[in-house]
């Protein structure tokens, strides 16, 4: 019984350290500071954080006048979460996916709206061959008839024109998948400018890949700052 009992006061002192180390070390994990990065068809991207989003323009590269501005039925059309998103997509047909939680929504870029019958759950109907519902961290046209959704430490790449992740997917972010990309546990956003180049982002830094080279370009990770990401602070404050 005297056994017993000192087994069970060394399990409940295991735990309550254990506890107290993960509550300890919560405000040193990385804070999330983009949730969304999209391209759009105009020269555009649009960059999302909390209830509020900028629009970047990629040739003059810096932020437009008049930004940050609220997601509200004015500014996102039928979009359903003003309180923010976890990724946005554009899929190179006119159409944008953005996801949140278990859903996600088409929104249509010439008629600038939700198009109807949206929001729908995120399942293996609706995304053939994904093994997530919920949750997705990034997503990122790669225009070369692929696109790659993110959560956690894993990815998937899907074919745009079979509507369906390619075989042997997922596979974990790290390593030779991913050459020169330092952050095996996962990434907030990702968008690809069109230009050869797609960005990465991860708490306060981001990092540019060479499509084309399939690696990171050298000198990257970089900080998220007003240098290097012209009138973003405004967002991210
Ligand atoms: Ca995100």
């Amino acid at each position: 019984m005297k056994n017993l009992f000192l087994k069970w006061c060394l399990l409940l002192g295991f735990l309550s350290i254990l506890f107290s180390f993960t509550a300890f070390c919560e405000p040193f994990k990385t804070a999330k500071t983009i949730d969304a990065v999209v391209e759009w068809d105009n020269g555009k991207a649009y960059f999302f954080k909390g209830s509020q989003y900028s629009r970047y323009d990629m040739k003059a590269d810096s932020v437009d006048p008049g930004y940050p501005k609220p997601i509200n039925s004015e500014t996102w059309p039928g979009l359903p979460w003003a309180n923010g998103i976890d990724t946005a997509v554009n899929w190179g047909n006119g159409k944008a996916y953005f996801f949140k939680g278990g859903q996600y929504i088409r929104y249509d870029i010439r008629t600038d709206r939700v198009d109807p019958g949206y929001p729908k759950p995120i399942n293996s109907q609706t995304w053939p061959g994904l093994p997530w519902t919920d949750g997705i961290d990034a997503a990122v046209n790669w225009y070369n008839g692929k696109a790659y959704l993110f959560k956690g430490t894993q990815y998937v790449r899907i074919d745009i024109q079979a509507d369906r992740v390619d075989p042997g997917y997922p596979k974990e972010i790290y390593g030779p998948n991913w050459p020169g990309v330092p952050w095996a546990d996962g990434i907030d956003a990702a968008v690809n400018w069109k230009n050869g180049k797609a960005y990465l982002f991860k708490g306060n830094q981001y990092l540019r890949i060479d499509i084309q080279a399939d690696r990171v370009d050298p000198g990257y990770p970089k900080p998220i700052n007003n240098e290097t990401w012209p009138g973003i602070a405004d967002l991210l404050r």
